[in-house]
């Protein structure tokens, strides 16, 4: 038996065949302490910790029935087995099934699939809680977070809501490498989103992380970025410091999207209205309105602000999506 066979073993209850269906959500998340690059790439472990904040009703929605052949839907279409997200998904729910249990999946985003929103977080998150439902395993949520990081690595931050930790673990068997919600509740917390593209990205972020990870010099600091930037954000958080919180954040991301544009090739999931975005949201600040951004592996801006300045983003960004985290 593998490792991965090993680790999936030590999670998932034996298998009987079920038939029936079950239906569950999980939302995206924005990681404010990015995750980029991997120590082990059959277990998925990170190489460092990281922290996120999950996003409300934002994320995907999927729903598994027992079937007489697999078949599989995203938003509604129905996907070849060839198709690249068919493939990852069916070789992932292969790890937990016995060969004779077919499933029918329709799995539903109401996030932009692909464009740097976190949907294979919240996909993975919700099929494993799906599947939990399906073939009753009743697994805690620290089961469900390492289940759920085996798809892929920010879904183990989607199975819980507000904060989140994702602690790197030490373990060679990955079994300490999973997320934690932290206790803050921040009602006035907001989190903006200014889409500037939906369009597919060009590049993985599994292979932009390989890239990054095996040929950008300055990526060799990476972990010391992070070993600092956590533990601040940690106390920024407790302390509902939001201005550091923002700091942090936004350094951060800019230090990852450097360690790309460091690869060889470069790689860079900025567009001009990317770089526009980022700027206006400077404008912002000195402007004194007190938001920050972040960016993942896609093009669009994600604006970190409280519920008082909400008024005056919504006059410069009319189509931010605005989430609210903590509800109360
Ligand atoms: C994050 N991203 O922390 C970082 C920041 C994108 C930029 O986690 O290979 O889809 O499936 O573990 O989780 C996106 O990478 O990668 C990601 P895999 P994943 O949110």
């Amino acid at each position: 038996m593998n490792k991965l066979n090993k680790f999936i073993h030590h999670i998932v209850p034996k298998n009987t065949p079920k038939t029936g269906s079950a239906k569950a959500f999980a939302p995206s998340n924005i990681a404010l302490v990015k995750y980029w690059g991997k120590r082990d790439t059959e277990l998925n472990l990170p190489l460092t910790s990281s922290l996120s904040i999950s996003l409300d009703n934002l994320g995907t929605e999927t729903r598994i029935a027992s079937a007489e052949q697999d078949r599989l839907s995203l938003n509604g279409k129905a996907l070849e087995a060839s198709n690249p997200f068919y493939k990852r998904l069916f070789e992932f729910v292969n790890l937990v099934r016995t060969p004779d249990q077919k499933l029918a999946i329709d799995t539903n985003n109401n996030i932009p699939t692909a464009a740097g929103l976190a949907s294979s977080a919240s996909g993975f998150a919700a099929l494993v809680k799906a599947l939990d439902q399906l073939y009753g395993w009743n697994l805690d949520t620290r089961h469900l977070s390492l289940l759920a990081r085996v798809g892929s690595g920010s879904a183990c931050r989607s199975i819980e809501t507000g904060f989140v930790k994702w602690a790197v673990g030490t373990q060679e068997d990955g079994l300490d490498s999973y997320a934690q919600q932290l206790p803050t509740q921040w009602p006035n917390f907001r989190v903006g989103i200014i889409t500037v593209s939906e369009s597919q990205k060009p590049m993985s972020s599994r292979e932009a992380m390989i890239i990054t990870r095996e040929t950008a010099k300055r990526y060799q600091k990476w972990p010391d970025h992070v070993a600092q930037d956590l533990p601040r954000m940690e106390t920024a958080i407790a302390d509902f410091d939001f201005d550091r919180v923002g700091q942090i954040a936004e350094n951060n991301a800019l230090e990852m999207h450097a360690c790309m544009a460091d690869a060889k090739p470069t790689i860079s999931f900025s567009s001009p209205e990317t770089l526009a975005a980022r700027k206006a949201v400077w404008q912002a600040r000195c402007d004194g309105i007190g938001v920050y951004f972040t960016q993942d592996a896609g093009p669009n801006i994600k604006c970190l602000f409280l519920e008082k300045d909400w008024q005056a983003l919504l006059h410069l960004f009319p189509n931010l999506e605005v989430v609210t985290p903590f509800k109360g």
